[in-house]
């Protein structure tokens, strides 16, 4: 890592003064080293990266009037992060990790929220943060080697090196039913929810989707609703959080344990501060494994899918957590009826990714909650009084769309993204993402996607995803500067390898077998259907990145002058 200069010793670049350039078109466009849209986790930390340890013009553009990305959007009732907390931080800074105290075992979406806002002001990265800026469309200028960009508020800037952050989880999915338009109450995304609250009190609520968003929020509106009605669709597994106050012993042990989390978090498969147990579900007696499975339940969280090494991997050993899980929602759900739909689950535990919850399925014993399986009645249409199903009207006043994303491409593809030759991110990805380590796509040169398609991202504790990414690109960029490289892209025998790496790190688990997956895009009409992320797992993931980079970056073309000559094979890259 370079030295770092002062955080925010130099002029901002929004500074009227800072160097424009004569633009097309006539207009003046701000001139910087490296423009990063977003200011997320992800967008903040590569700000302060290129800004702070590689001397760059770096500005960060962003379309809320805040930072915090995932958790400046996500604020419906319930909004809580399933990592654990001491582990969803960033870990680039031990002062700092030692520095915040986390109230919870899992962190609220409001102090996730104000520990991001002071990770902003700690490092002094507002001064070069665009709030309200909207990034609407790129363009790739060969001969300059510049990227152009434009945004909803007129800005217009051009850039070396453009670096998309802009979350897997952030293009809101409301799925398109007949009538919506007509309804006569109020409607919302949880992924876009209003700052100033809903208030359910009084009001008839309904629900659709049970995935990790919907398990969440369903028992706080129940709380408040006059009646919930959550339609589902997909029956979920889900785990209890346990989630609780952290008291001083262990916030102490975390301040005193940094390098250590952090070492475990790097080696674990998903970036959790906590490693698979070694040792099969098949191979453990019965009754041995079901003590395990009771412990772990007790112990709650996603820590629970870690009790055994083989659940993803072999179908049979899957079958016996499934099993144990279908066992509790029976035990918990007092009314058979709904405790068989609930329970009625089609896919392997975890294949989708787990939810975690606070007295979830406890709701569906409140007598203001009532549940309509949309499997044996699907939606038919909105209309002014309600939802219609196949075979009800549900009146409402309230309908809460808590029905996901367009996971890992939509935030991209948001953007009219255009690389060399005129040649579209839309009509490079059309049968599905394609690139280079999910970092860099072929035609898009010095474009670099922080947790995108082909890695390992939504599979992984995100901070530990976002730090490797921002560190590799930002390393990647001083070895160029090193060596007097100004571009850099993929070429596209690495890219057909890496593709083939993501697809057999996915056939290697039960991940890719269930149809309804947004890991699959499933969830979004007219998408294709690829599995996404890369499975083969965090530290797998970060070892053939480090090994990428140490040989000099095999499978990606830089141009002259280089004083060392990166090798041509793409070995590396292979699983
Ligand atoms: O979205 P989802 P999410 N009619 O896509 C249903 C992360 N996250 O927002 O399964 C009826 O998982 C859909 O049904 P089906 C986490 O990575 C993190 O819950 O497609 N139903 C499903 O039940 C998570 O995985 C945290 O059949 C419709 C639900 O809507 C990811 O975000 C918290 C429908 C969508 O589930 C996304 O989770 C929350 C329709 N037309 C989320 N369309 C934390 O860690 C969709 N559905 C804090």
């Amino acid at each position: 890592m370079a030295e770092a200069a002062s955080p925010g010793s130099r002029p901002s670049l929004l500074d009227p003064r800072a160097p424009r350039e004569a633009g097309d078109a006539g207009r003046d466009r701000m001139q910087v080293d490296a423009l990063i849209v977003g200011a997320g986790f992800s967008g903040m930390y590569q700000l302060l990266r290129l800004r702070d340890h590689l001397g760059m013009k770096a500005l960060a553009l962003e379309a809320a009037d805040g930072v915090g990305g995932t958790w400046y959007w996500n604020r419906y009732p319930g909004a809580r992060c399933d990592s654990e907390s001491h582990s969803y931080q960033y870990f680039f800074d031990e002062d700092l990790v030692r520095e915040w105290q986390w109230s919870e075992r899992y962190p609220g979406q409001a102090e996730i929220l104000r520990y991001l806002n002071h990770v902003a002001d700690r490092y002094a990265l507002r001064p070069d943060i665009r709030l309200k800026t909207r990034v609407t469309a790129a363009r790739y200028d060969e001969p300059a080697n510049r990227w152009l960009v434009e945004t909803d508020t007129g800005e217009r800037y051009s850039a070396q090196f453009l670096i998309a952050a802009v979350g897997g989880l952030s293009a809101a999915n409301v799925p398109d039913i007949p009538g919506l338009p007509s309804f006569s109450g109020r409607w919302y995304h949880t992924g876009e929810w209003p700052h100033e609250g809903v208030d359910f009190t009084g009001k008839r609520v309904g629900l659709i989707g049970t995935g990790s968003t919907g398990i969440q929020c369903a028992p706080v509106i129940a709380q408040s609703a006059a009646h919930l009605t959550v339609f589902q669709r997909t029956a979920n597994y889900s785990i209890p959080a346990r989630n609780a106050p952290l008291d001083d012993a262990f916030r102490q042990y975390v301040r005193e344990h940094v390098d250590e989390i952090r070492k475990v978090m790097h080696a674990s498969t998903n970036g959790h501060p906590f490693l698979f147990a070694d040792r099969s579900a098949t191979a453990t007696p019965p009754d041995e494994r079901d003590a395990i499975y009771r412990a772990a339940w007790e112990k709650g969280g996603l820590r629970f899918r870690a009790a055994f090494k083989d659940l993803l991997v072999d179908q049979a050993a899957n079958d016996t957590a499934a099993g144990f899980i279908k066992a509790r929602i029976r035990e918990v759900v007092k009314d058979p009826a709904r405790a068989a739909i609930l329970s009625d689950i089609d896919h392997p535990f975890a294949a989708k990714r787990p939810p975690i919850d606070t007295e979830y399925f406890e709701t569906f014993n409140r007598d203001n909650v009532s549940l309509v399986d949309l499997r044996a009645a699907p939606i038919v249409e909105v209309v002014p009084e309600g939802i219609r199903t196949a075979d009800a009207l549900y009146p409402l006043d309230i309908i809460v769309f808590a029905t996901g994303f367009d996971a890992m491409t939509g935030a991209f593809l948001k953007i009219a993204i255009e690389g060399r030759d005129g040649l579209t991110l839309q009509q490079a990805w059309r049968a599905g993402p394609r690139n280079c380590l999910g970092l860099q796509v072929p035609g898009f040169p010095n474009l670099f996607t922080i947790t995108g398609p082909g890695s390992p991202s939504v599979l992984c504790n995100l901070p530990v995803a976002i730090e490797q990414h921002v560190d590799w690109v930002t390393d990647c960029i001083a070895w160029m500067r090193e060596r007097g490289a100004t571009r850099v892209e993929p070429a596209e025998e690495a890219v057909e390898q890496w593709l083939a790496t993501v697809q057999a790190a996915a056939d290697a688990t039960l991940l890719p077998s269930v149809p309804h997956s947004w890991y699959l895009g499933a969830n979004v009409p007219g998408k294709p259907r690829i599995f996404m992320p890369y499975a083969g797992g965090m530290a797998r993931y970060r070892a053939i990145c480090d090994d990428v980079a140490a040989q000099g970056y095999p499978g990606f073309v830089f141009d002259a002058p280089m004083r060392a000559t990166p090798r041509e094979t793409g070995s590396a890259l292979e699983a």
